[in-house]
């Protein structure tokens, strides 16, 4: 009879659970981005990073009608939230209605490093922000892409300025400008050019409060492209594959986000100063030890880098002397990992 009461009392404060809501973004201006929170036994719990991916973040824009992932944030970018951490190691395998139907930890369980809020999951999805950057850099600088009638498209760069690149920064949660530059000087990429003659005061909230024109500008050459840089952090992370407690997020394989893409790094040439730079790069401990041949399993997709080479004076791996991005001659069977320490807390 109790245990009747208390279902009836659940689902009288807890409505929202039988229209089947089950997940949210919060902490940010927009239902479209934010820290994802699931709703699982009545309370709201939140989701801890390791293997936190686009594809993931797919799953959840999908889920909530929000368009596509353009980012799967993690290291709390949305801030910290409170309360139970319900999911970890989560594996969409991209095809799911919903994140709770990915593979994960069990509900509740996850790594105890997770404990402490750092390290909860976040998205961005396309319909919060129709802006992306395109570069080696990660998140945060490269050509500028907008989204506009269902197409990625490039800008041009007639009277671009970094009072424009502002905006951009401050909408994509970038911090200030520190660029602004034209002549597509992180590459032509291809495809269409959606917009020109952006003028923004520098206090609009949104590049479309900007006067600015948008068409398809056919007549805009690919050497006249806009791209920008801002203070943002860059992106890389360790994806942990192996689900044996005790592993943290300070040791696994070298993933690198490039080009829309997360990609893994080839093994020749690697060495401890290389492992470093990454451990410094994550804020992690530098005392490391480099894993090859794809110790902590093969990655998929791009193998972004190799012949990485670093001199351990960079601040990011992707300052290191490499080949160019995708020219390799390796196989996932020697994607490099590092550990960096014990625990990251
Ligand atoms: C832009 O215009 C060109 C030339 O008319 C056309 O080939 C292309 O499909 C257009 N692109 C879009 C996205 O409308
Ligand atoms: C190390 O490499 C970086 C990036 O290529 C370069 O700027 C720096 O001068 C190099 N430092 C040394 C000590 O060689
Ligand atoms: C892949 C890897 O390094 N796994 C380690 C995770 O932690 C356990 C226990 O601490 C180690 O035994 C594994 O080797």
């Amino acid at each position: 009879m109790v245990n009747i009461l208390l279902l009836y009392a659940y689902f009288m404060m807890y409505p929202s659970w039988t229209d089947s809501v089950s997940v949210r973004l919060v902490n940010s201006n927009s239902r479209c981005a934010g820290r994802v929170e699931v709703l699982h036994e009545g309370q709201w719990g939140t989701v801890c990073d390791n293997s936190w991916d686009e594809t993931d973040a797919a799953v959840v824009c999908r889920e909530l009608s929000c368009g596509e992932a353009l980012q799967a944030a993690v290291y709390s970018s949305f801030g910290p939230g409170s309360g139970k951490i319900w999911m970890d190691e989560v594996q969409c395998k991209g095809s799911e209605s919903t994140l709770k139907d990915c593979r994960s930890k069990k509900w509740g369980e996850h790594y105890s490093f997770c404990a402490s809020h750092k390290y909860d999951a976040g998205v961005r999805c396309s319909d919060n922000v129709p802006l992306r950057l395109i570069g080696e850099k990660g998140w945060c600088s490269g050509r500028l892409e907008v989204y506009h009638n269902a197409v990625w498209g490039s800008v041009c760069d007639d009277q671009w300025h970094i009072s424009d690149a502002q905006v951009v920064c401050r909408q994509l949660g970038c911090g200030a400008a520190l660029r602004a530059d034209g002549n597509s000087v992180f590459g032509a990429g291809e495809g269409v050019v959606w917009m020109n003659k952006v003028e923004c005061r520098g206090n609009e909230i949104h590049l479309w409060d900007c006067p600015l024109s948008l068409n398809n500008h056919t007549d805009c050459s690919r050497k006249k492209l806009v791209t920008l840089t801002c203070e943002g952090h860059s992106k890389i992370f360790l994806k942990i594959l192996v689900l044996v407690d005790g592993n943290n997020s300070c040791a696994g394989r070298v993933e690198v986000y490039f080009n829309g893409e997360w990609g893994t790094v080839c093994d020749d040439f690697w060495d401890l100063t290389n492992t470093a730079v990454v451990c410094r790069e994550l804020g992690c401990d530098e005392t490391s030890n480099t894993m090859r041949a794809a110790h902590f399993g093969p990655g998929s997709g791009k193998i972004w880098m190799d012949d990485v080479r670093c001199n351990g004076s960079e601040s990011s791996i992707l300052d290191c002397s490499k080949t160019e991005m995708d020219d390799h001659d390796c196989k996932h069977g020697e994607d490099v990992g590092v550990i960096c320490s014990e625990q990251k807390l």
